[in-house]
């Protein structure tokens, strides 16, 4: 099946807030319809953890992050870090749709020789900003970059969505901390708040909360969102750009396997792909969705 990518506006500047909503729905939209065809079509995949990012990386990629696909290794362009790794189903359609490959490559995901693996690696895929999957290792990095940015005095902003299983990892601590004491201002965390991991709830397993207190006692400044309402991911990401001494984290409260109700909340889906009732089902959820 093609899924035709929707004619929307491109990205925000210059365009009615109603118009940057509705083109970062569609976007979201047609990333759930394409990534649940790749994990269909590979036969493996993480759809429960996609789909509760989809809304956060489809308002990154289609409004707020700057950058020039044709250029991916553009200096002044913003960096993405995908710590969460294991996600390549949303990762890979927002990059397919943002033009940093075919779109037709999706449909090599997991395949023998594709450059769609697993996890995403930066060598083989352009767009990738840094080889993540074991989980714990991205944040690290952004801020290694972030910092950089500091010595160097320039613009641009690094965003990096965690998953909150993966808060667990004693290295996002450590590379936190130093955040807040060097004030990366130009540092946007957005934790993927969807309290489930791989076979169980977050406060069932390693407890997180009082989440917000933690970042705010390591430097950090906070705010919490529903992680899929657009118009709301959209007000707090123009704010985040906006000029700031210390770094931030948005927590962003989610729904794993959102916009597939028998996915939803399910740690079950974490792994797993649906059979072929299933995903009729899911089409035809996400396709109403869109005529609503
Ligand atoms: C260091 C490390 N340990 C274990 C895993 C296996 N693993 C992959 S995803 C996952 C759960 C992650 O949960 P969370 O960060 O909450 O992600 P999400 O709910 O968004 O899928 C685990 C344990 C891994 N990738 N890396
Ligand atoms: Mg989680």
């Amino acid at each position: 099946m093609m899924i035709p990518l929707v004619p929307v506006p491109e990205k925000g500047v210059g365009h009615s807030f109603d118009a940057r909503v509705s083109n970062v729905r569609s976007r979201a939209n047609w990333m759930r319809l394409r990534l649940l065809k790749m994990i269909v079509d590979a036969g493996q995949g993480h759809p429960g953890g996609d789909l509760s990012a989809t809304d956060i990386i489809a308002t990154l990629y289609f409004d707020i992050l700057r950058f020039d696909a044709a250029r991916p290794d553009a200096p002044e362009r913003d960096r993405f870090v995908m710590s969460k790794g294991h996600c390549t189903g949303a990762l890979y359609s927002a990059l397919a749709g943002a033009g940093y490959f075919p779109e037709v490559e999706l449909d090599s995901y997991l395949q023998p020789e594709s450059r769609l693996n697993g996890h995403p690696n930066r060598t083989y895929l352009p767009g990738v900003e840094t080889n993540t999957g074991p989980l714990g290792h991205g944040l690290p990095v952004a801020v290694g970059i972030a910092i950089a940015a500091q010595i160097d005095k320039t613009d641009y902003r690094v965003f990096v969505l965690t998953g909150d299983g993966e808060l667990q990892e004693g290295s996002m601590w450590e590379a936190a901390m130093l955040a807040g004491h060097r004030g990366l201002g130009q540092l946007t965390v957005i934790v993927d708040r969807n309290r489930l991991q791989q076979g169980a709830r977050t406060e069932d397993t390693n407890a997180l909360e009082p989440l917000a207190d933690k970042w705010l006692a390591f430097g950090w400044d906070v705010v919490e969102t529903d992680g899929h309402n657009h118009a709301g991911l959209l007000q707090v990401f123009d704010a985040a750009c906006l000029p700031r001494s210390k770094p931030l984290c948005i927590i962003a409260n989610t729904q794993k396997g959102h916009g597939v109700s028998f996915m939803e909340d399910q740690a079950s889906w974490h792994h797993g792909v649906p059979n072929a009732a299933q995903y009729a089902q899911a089409i035809a959820e996400l396709e109403a969705e869109m005529t609503a």
